[in-house]
């Protein structure tokens, strides 16, 4: 066994045939942070240096090559040498560097890749240059080698979306040159022979292939209007579309736009809502306690929401048992589970053979007693309480004590229904987003009884589900919809002193949102909200403002998009100012004796963001919501709050 040469803490080396071969072991993701930079420094200068080194392999222990810079070290002082120092002495090194890519190579990772003479990745490595989602530009050569490789239309389009790819696109682009069909050292070894000796290929050497400017255009069109004002892409595209400047005036452009955008408040939230999706699953008080082992998932109610729940397991690699009421019902929703698999098969998403083994793992039925395998029920029936606690009822008599129960409501009291079951501590709220098979955000509900192994049995089937998992204590509407309520709520108390719906929604797409809020509302409908607040109306507080303004539209038959008319006109289905609407709100107006005044668009986003975050400041207060970034991040992926603003608890700071 060849002995191990250490360059630093993190990188050390071993020479197998002549050839350095240099590992990053920096846990969890080999960020190339400053002991990974010096030790990479120290074994490139020992490979220049000693002349029976013919080469050199870089590969990363464990399950990724590099993920990127140590975001932790944004904000500190640089530590020489740079990453972009290593770089450069990668690709100037006389002798052969190979990129042996055993993982997800990203950021900084792929940047230094692309300096290497050569890049061999294994079958199941990822690679991407994910900066944007960040607020940043790649920092060390991306923009400018990238495109060098695989033009300039690709580069934008990988770059500027900040979408990671696979090894075999990744090849057919030209990122990589070869996917190692057995063990990625010894290939690397024998890419390193081929290359000794010869003259090879240097990334920043190569010259740009000329693109057509109409094809630029179209490409970073649509990224840009996706992007909805954020910097970085617009600022990665203009790198990209002027890399066949020389590299040196590319680099130093490059660098000096990644250290300006990296200290803004873009930036700041971009790199705070990647943090907080790695917190959120952490709960104080469950460390160490073990998540039941799930395998078999029933799933009660096969309509719109439980057919994605169970086309979101089987691609988790659960079995499925789907429950409905009738075998007409419950064939019609493993209709609509096959459905929406078919769909992954056509777009791509999934091949034959998985659709075949998915679907093998689904089966339905009308008969409760079919769910006794099950160690998971979800049931995700019609929101109204008794449906639900009789389920919960029957379910309690066929499942085995230890399985876990869990009710999907939205609105509903999850403790009621929990009390349905002999043993209340198996019941936990699995909160899904429509469409669940979509939809990230999953708001994990502790009852008052749920055992601790059963709240953290959620949070693993959340993460296997590939959920963004938000642990939300008992409260009408949980975190996302008490929220909603609030702003809406203040929303409509806009219209009553003067706003109209088009200026207020104008407000939010300024700000950022993909949709404003009345146009949210006419697509969702208004009668839902509409029945709730005539529930609620016997037991409204006299004293608390109420604006009848979306009642008034309710009666006048205007129920949202689907019925032609709400608090826009959709003649032939295009969303239109209707001055119907105006015309009702004026006379509330008028009815209530307001005196009536215009808002600017800051005034709007102002008070619409007040009232999101002075409900979050409560739901913390009531510990209904753990942290601030857990709001942020159930705004962020449920309601539209655009993700560069850093959700309302952040931006409010
Ligand atoms: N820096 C610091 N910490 C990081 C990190 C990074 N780049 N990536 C992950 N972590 C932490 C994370 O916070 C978590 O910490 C733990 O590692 C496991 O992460 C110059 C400047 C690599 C695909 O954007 O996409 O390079 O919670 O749960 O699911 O141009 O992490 O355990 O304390 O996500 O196995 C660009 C970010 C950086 C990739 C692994 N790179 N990371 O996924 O683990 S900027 C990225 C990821 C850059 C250059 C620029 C994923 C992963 P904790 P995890 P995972």
């Amino acid at each position: 066994m060849s002995d191990v040469t250490t360059f630093s803490a993190t990188v050390s080396a071993t020479t197998r045939n002549g050839i350095l071969v240099v590992t990053i072991d920096n846990p969890p993701v080999n960020a190339t942070s400053a002991d990974v930079r010096l030790g990479l420094s120290r074994a490139l200068a020992h490979a220049e240096a000693e002349g029976a080194i013919s080469g050199v392999i870089i590969n990363g222990a464990g399950k990724t090559f590099i993920g990127g810079a140590d975001i932790k070290e944004f904000g500190k002082p640089p530590v020489e040498p740079t990453l972009p120092d290593v770089i450069e002495r990668i690709e100037a090194l006389s002798k052969p560097v190979v990129a042996a890519l055993n993982g997800a190579a990203l950021g900084g990772g792929l940047e230094l890749a692309l300096a290497c003479h050569y890049r061999i990745a294994s079958p199941t490595a990822l690679l991407g240059l994910p900066e944007v989602k960040l607020g940043i530009v790649p920092g060390a050569g991306g923009t400018q080698r990238l495109p060098r490789l695989i033009g300039i239309p690709a580069a934008i389009e990988l770059i500027a979306s900040g979408r990671i790819t696979k090894a075999g696109e990744a090849l057919s682009l030209g990122i990589i040159d070869e996917i190692a069909g057995t063990d990625l050292i010894d290939a690397a070894i024998n890419a390193v022979q081929k290359l000794a000796g010869k003259p090879f290929r240097r990334t920043g050497e190569l010259a740009i292939a000329s693109a057509d400017p109409a094809e630029i255009d179209k490409v970073s069109g649509k990224l840009l209007t996706k992007a909805r004002g954020q910097k970085a892409p617009t600022e990665a595209v203009r790198l990209i579309a002027s890399s066949h400047r020389p590299l040196a005036e590319g680099l130093a452009d490059e660098r000096a736009t990644f250290l300006t955008l990296r200290d803004s408040r873009e930036a700041a939230a971009l790199q705070h809502v990647f943090f907080a999706e790695r917190e959120a699953p952490k709960v104080a008080g469950l460390e160490g306690v073990d998540p039941r082992p799930i395998d078999t998932i029933g799933i009660c109610g096969l309509g719109l929401m439980g057919s994605g729940i169970a086309a979101a397991a089987l691609g988790a690699g659960y079995t499925v048992i789907g429950l409905d009421q009738t075998l007409e019902a419950a064939g019609k929703g493993r209709e609509r589970i096959i459905g929406l698999l078919e769909r992954n098969l056509a777009s791509g998403r999934l091949d034959q053979p998985d659709f075949d083994a998915q679907t093998a793992r689904l089966s339905v039925t009308a008969t409760d007693v079919d769910l006794t395998p099950c160690d998971l029920v979800i049931e995700a029936v019609f929101d109204d309480l008794d449906i639900k606690i009789d389920l919960f009822r029957r379910l309690d008599k066929v499942i085995r004590p230890d399985a876990i129960l869990a009710t999907n409501t939205s609105y509903l009291n999850p403790d009621e229904i929990a009390s349905a079951s002999k043993h209340p501590e198996r019941v936990v709220g699995l909160h899904f987003f429509s469409p669940a098979h979509v939809m990230r955000l999953l708001e994990v509900v502790r009852c008052k009884e749920t055992a601790p192994d059963v709240l953290t049995t959620g949070l693993a089937v959340a993460k296997r589900l590939r959920k963004l998992p938000v642990v939300t204590g008992v409260t009408e509407g949980f975190i996302g919809n008490r929220i909603f309520s609030a702003y809406r709520r203040e929303a409509e108390f806009l219209l009553e002193d003067g706003a109209l719906p088009h200026e207020i929604d104008a407000a939010l797409e300024d700000y950022g949102f993909p949709m404003g809020l009345f146009a949210v509302y006419d697509m969702a409908g208004l009668e839902i909200a509409w029945a709730r607040r005539k529930r609620q109306a016997a037991t409204r507080e006299p004293s608390e403002r109420y604006v009848e303004i979306a009642d008034r539209l309710c009666e006048a038959g205007r129920l949202g998009q689907k019925s032609g008319r709400g608090w826009y006109a959709y003649a032939d289905g295009k969303r239109t100012v209707d001055p119907q609407v105006t015309a009702i709100i004026e006379a509330e107006r008028t009815k209530k004796g307001v005196v009536v005044r215009s808002f600017s668009q800051a005034e709007i986003q102002k008070r619409l963001l007040d009232a999101m975050t002075a409900e979050g400041e409560a739901l913390l207060a009531e510990g209904i919501a753990a942290r601030a970034s857990d709001i942020d991040l159930v705004m962020i992926n449920g309601y539209g709050f655009p993700a560069h603003k850093g959700g309302p608890m952040f931006a409010k700071n």
